[in-house]
């Protein structure tokens, strides 16, 4: 049903007859695993996709610093602020490296935060979902930072050059922000009742969310066969989200905490966790803007976006000054 409410860059993948000679060149290039850089001839559509999907990634990284940044000030100790304060610095981090990486492909960081900030460009859905209490802190960089690592540890192999190098870099990262957020439910849920119930009550509140992360099943999913013959994307979302299901189970049990699907259950014949699916409905609303917090967190970035305007402008100033007395000199 979605498929034919996204404008898609290109669903039908095209057959190798159909393909232009530079085309046929391309795909032989992928196939064999050499990586495109940026100065390579690229199909139209291929450029287009990345923008997207590293532009969108971009943004999550960004709009992800919110729901987060929101508890710096009440972590409950100096040791856990000190700890979340480096995490968000973290995603800020890698919001650069991939507008950088976007940048290679002749878009500018501006154009893609107006995209952004205009509606045009997405973000995670996750980070629409509100941060109650600070076991969702723990519940975040557990599942939401479990969940990109999911996600983005096959992107180390993407075709792409510069979104392939980033993305190493940003796996290292997000693997310590897992392990972060499984410590602080480790400790909630070996703490007090009311502490072990924050626990659980987070668990509750973000697995579906989490699960939507992967994007919509694959028969929904617009992009994927022609990303993947791209080798932009590696696996499928129902592969990913089939991976995070297995891994994640076990994590839960061992911290004695319940996933809320009365249909998890490990399925002998096929070696994975068969489960309920999140509700897509809710998925299609929060992407059409819908969300909790979609509003929200759209208006802090405008506000950030204005707030900083003086500084950008100090900045082009400084390098126009720099620029005039250069040429003055020569
Ligand atoms: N939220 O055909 P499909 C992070 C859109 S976490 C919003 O399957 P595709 C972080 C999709 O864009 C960020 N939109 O598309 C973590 C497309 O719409 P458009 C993780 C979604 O592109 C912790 C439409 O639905 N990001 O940064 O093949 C702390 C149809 O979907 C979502 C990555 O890992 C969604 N969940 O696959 C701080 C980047 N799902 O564009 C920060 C890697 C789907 O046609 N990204 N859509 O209008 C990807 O692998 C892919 O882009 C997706 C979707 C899996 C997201």
């Amino acid at each position: 049903m979605y498929a034919q409410m996204v404008k898609s860059t290109g669903d039908a993948v095209k057959s190798r007859e159909d393909m232009s000679d530079d085309e046929r060149h391309f795909q032989d290039k992928v196939d064999a695993n050499i990586k495109v850089e940026p100065r390579d001839w690229m199909p139209d559509d291929y450029r287009k996709t990345l923008i997207r999907q590293i532009g969108q990634h971009a943004h999550s990284e960004i709009v992800g610093q919110l729901p987060e940044g929101n508890w710096i000030t009440r972590a409950p100790t100096l040791e856990r602020k000190a700890i979340l304060l480096a995490k968000v610095q973290d995603e800020a981090g890698h919001g650069l490296y991939l507008y950088c990486a976007a940048e290679t492909l002749g878009v500018t960081r501006d154009e893609l935060t107006e995209k952004l900030l205009s509606g045009r460009m997405k973000y995670s859905s996750i980070f629409n979902y509100p941060t109650l209490t600070w076991a969702d802190m723990g519940a975040v960089g557990w599942l939401v930072d479990g969940a990109a690592i999911m996600n983005q540890v096959p992107l180390q192999r993407t075709s792409y050059g510069p979104y392939s190098r980033a993305m190493v870099r940003i796996c290292k990262e997000e693997s310590f922000h897992q392990r972060q957020g499984y410590a602080i439910m480790m400790k909630m849920a070996q703490g007090s009742p009311a502490q072990r119930k924050m626990a659980q009550d987070a668990l509750n509140r973000m697995w579906y969310p989490s699960l939507m992360m992967f994007g919509p099943s694959d028969k929904d999913s617009v992009h994927s066969a022609q990303s993947m013959a791209w080798k932009i994307k590696i696996n499928t979302n129902d592969e990913l989200r089939q991976k995070f299901v297995n891994e994640t189970v076990p994590q839960a049990e061992y911290l004695g905490l319940t996933i809320p699907d009365e249909n998890l259950k490990f399925n002998e014949e096929t070696g994975n966790y068969d489960f309920s699916q999140p509700d897509w409905d809710e998925f299609f609303e929060v992407l059409k803007g819908n969300g909790p917090c979609n509003t929200d967190r759209l208006n802090a970035r405008r506000k950030a976006w204005d707030d900083g305007a003086w500084v950008r402008e100090g900045l082009l100033a400084h390098a126009e000054k720099r620029a005039a007395a250069k040429v003055a000199a020569e």
